[in-house]
């Protein structure tokens, strides 16, 4: 490639969405809306340093025209890729969250496989290494973001190989086993494999990424092979070096600790416990409307737990906050239905009028209202069935800067390595979960301090911005650890 054909981007982040989102005003102009999320506070600084620019979808089916038409933004240049609604159902809704999502789930629901979704997986893909591969300065870092563009970095490479590429996957890479059944399992390892450097959550998923890599297609690997204390495994294809490492992401838990201690914050705390009707406790349940979260779990817990007058309707009170999610994805609709059953019987078994025991919410809450429930609740129920990390966990913790609180917590998050002090359980486990919750609330609460103390300082220690300069400079070579 000649020098002329080099972008401006020293540093680029390639993601399935862009961090903003498209309106159309009734005369056809275009609003561009932030939308900020953990992963643009924490890379807006390098972005900013490094004539930084994000490559992603902009949200919404034949909008956007990639790096011949990109949004000027503050920070940063965003270079949105067109995508129509065929690519989008096909690859979004389809392969990425009918295929890739259930499998590396544990196959909670049954992936589908169809040879269309996956063509234009691979077309979409192509699409945003073509578009970084313009963008890209000589010599750029490009940072690959999850399992939607798994085949970008073989890609990039391609066309471009004078760039460094890292690949972060935010969800959970699954056991053997269960990856041998995706058709294209062979494309995707060596999409993954033409990163420098590829991270997960937990050591696990680098160790399933490397056994597949060896057998699956035929590198030889090694383990903890820089340094003693290292946590990398090595693939060697061809001439280079692909480190594999764990990096489990983290928030922005200073900031969300100042906003949680603001006294407009903790008088809107009050306030919802008041309009809750001043219960004893407040248990609290924040996620996407996923069948991962484990929603029917924790549901099915509380039922049992009133029906056994473990817990009371009258003083313990649940608050569920499901965010709207994949609505055109079946399984995401039927799954809807079901919680929603359970939240009714519930409610008609034990709430009165004008006294639900669960209050449900079907919408995205604001961010600001959402700490405030943090701050509000004594318990919070996270009881996902797999989850690469669960951010939400570590929000909750963040937000309780008195040290009360109590936090249950499923094994099978990302989150449980770190959380050691949690109430943790076995979701698959029902009366391990409804133990856990039955604890938590009735913990002492010394003890329970002692708990969300030692939590605190680990949250407050390894923030979002730690993750991010570990992975970069692990990246650029500069540092030989991962974190512990
Ligand atoms: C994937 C992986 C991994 C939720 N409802 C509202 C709202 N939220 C915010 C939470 C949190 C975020 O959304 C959800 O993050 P999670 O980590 O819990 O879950 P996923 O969306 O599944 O994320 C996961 C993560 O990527 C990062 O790598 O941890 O394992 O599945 O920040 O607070 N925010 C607002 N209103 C809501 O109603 N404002």
């Amino acid at each position: 490639m000649s020098a002329a054909a080099f972008g401006t981007s020293d540093f680029i982040v390639v993601a399935n969405r862009l961090p903003v989102d498209v309106e159309k005003a009734p005369d056809g102009t275009l609003i561009w809306k932030e939308s900020p999320g953990g992963l643009v506070t924490a890379l807006k600084p390098i972005l900013s340093a490094r004539n930084g620019a994000w490559v992603g979808w902009p949200g919404a089916p034949d909008i956007g025209g990639g790096a011949d038409d990109p949004i000027p933004g503050e920070d940063m240049l965003l270079v949105p890729v067109k995508l129509s609604a065929q690519e989008v159902e096909e690859h979004y809704e389809g392969f990425s969250n009918g295929s890739l999502w259930p499998l590396y789930h544990d196959v909670i629901v049954k992936p589908e496989y169809h040879r269309e979704w996956w063509n234009t997986y691979v077309e979409v893909n192509r699409r945003f290494a073509e578009e970084t591969a313009r963008v890209a300065a000589e010599g750029a870092t490009v940072w690959v973001q999850d399992y939607q563009l798994q085949l970008v970095p073989k890609m990039l490479r391609m066309l471009r190989p004078d760039v460094k590429i890292g690949f972060f996957l935010h969800i959970p890479f699954p056991p053997v086993e269960l990856f041998m059944q995706m058709p294209w399992r062979r494309e995707i390892i060596e999409g993954i494999l033409g990163a420098d450097l590829v991270g997960f959550h937990l050591p696990g998923g680098a160790q399933n990424f490397l056994y597949l890599a060896n057998k699956l297609a035929g590198y030889s690997t090694s383990r903890n092979s820089i340094g003693v204390r290292s946590k990398f495994g090595v693939v060697t294809v061809g001439f280079r070096s692909v480190r594999v490492g764990a990096f489990p992401i983290s928030i922005d838990s200073a900031e969300l600790a100042a906003t949680a201690k603001l006294p407009e914050t903790r008088k809107r705390a009050r306030a919802l416990r008041k309009e809750l009707g001043d219960p004893e406790k407040v248990l609290l349940g924040v996620d996407r409307l996923d069948y991962t979260k484990g929603i029917d779990v924790r549901l099915r817990a509380i039922g049992e737990l009133y029906q056994e007058g473990r817990l009371d309707p009258e003083r313990h009170i649940f608050v569920q906050l499901a965010t709207p999610s994949r609505e055109r994805v079946e399984s995401y609709r039927a799954m809807r239905d079901d919680i929603e059953l359970q939240v009714g019987r519930i409610n008609g078994n034990f709430g009165r009028i004008g006294h639900p025991a669960i209050h449900y919410i079907h919408r995205p809450v604001p961010r600001r209202e959402l700490l405030a429930f943090f701050a509000a609740s004594d318990v919070m129920l996270v009881t996902p069935l797999r989850d690469g990390m669960n951010l939400v966990a570590k929000e909750y913790i963040a937000c309780r800067t008195d040290s009360s609180g109590a936090l249950v917590l499923s094994e099978f998050t990302g989150a449980a390595a770190e959380l050691r002090q949690a109430y943790q359980c076995n979701p698959h486990d029902l009366e391990g979960v409804k133990n856990a919750i039955d604890e938590a609330v009735h913990q002492d609460p010394e003890d329970g301090k002692r708990r969300i103390r030692t939590m605190r300082r680990q949250v407050l220690q390894y923030d979002v911005d730690r993750w991010a300069r570990s992975f970069l400079q692990t990246l650029a070579g500069t540092v030989d650890e991962a974190p512990a």
